[in-house]
């Protein structure tokens, strides 16, 4: 099964982005918009993993959500990755770094190599990605004229997702919830 490790979103924070990104997309167009209710923060995509695995990512998950406490993400910007000018992902997510986000999502990888996956490449960048783009968009006038309400994610618990990809989209399911601080 194709599992990930993220932060859910509360249904107002994806009520919020999802009215401003309403507006976003006349001017940008095109792309793969990600449902209301699928809108989440990846801390680790794992890909496809044999159900003999689950025991050890549960224990992954749970030591990672147990160490560090309850934060908040001001989550206040809209960028796009790898760039505005040639962009193939756009996101919302917070303008500055998150100490405890970086330290949840090192701790979740320190706990996946443990179990002998592969070390993740890319940084852990917190984002909520928004849409995706076949081929690189060109999306600075329309970033530069955007706004977003400045919204706090309030992150509480960790979540191992398990993803079902379907022509109409992907189908998200909670396999299982870590609260922060144990
Ligand atoms: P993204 O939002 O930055 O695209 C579920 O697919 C989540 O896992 C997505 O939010 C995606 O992050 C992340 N992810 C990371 N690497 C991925 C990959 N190779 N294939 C699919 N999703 C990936």
């Amino acid at each position: 099964m194709r599992l990930f490790f993220c932060v859910e979103l509360d249904d107002d924070v994806c009520r919020t982005l999802a009215e401003h990104v309403g507006r976003l997309r006349p001017q940008v167009g095109g792309g793969t918009w990600v449902a209301q209710d699928n809108l989440h923060i990846t801390l680790r995509f794992l890909g496809e993993v044999a159900e003999a695995a689950l025991p050890g990512l549960a224990e992954v998950g749970r030591t990672a959500a147990t160490g560090i406490a309850p934060f908040a993400l001001a989550v206040d910007t809209l960028g796009a990755f790898p760039s505005p000018r040639r962009a193939r992902v756009l996101w919302a997510g917070p303008a500055r770094e998150s100490r405890p986000f970086t330290a949840l999502a090192l701790a979740i990888e320190d706990g996946v190599l443990r179990l002998g996956f592969p070390p993740e490449t890319k940084p852990a960048l917190p984002h909520i990605t928004l849409a995706r783009f076949h081929s690189p968009r060109d999306l600075t006038g329309a970033l530069a004229g955007a706004t977003l309400p400045p919204l706090a994610v309030e992150v509480r618990q960790v979540t191992l997702m398990r993803s079902e990809l379907r022509p109409q989209g992907p189908l998200y399911t909670a396999l299982s919830r870590w609260p922060l601080g144990g």
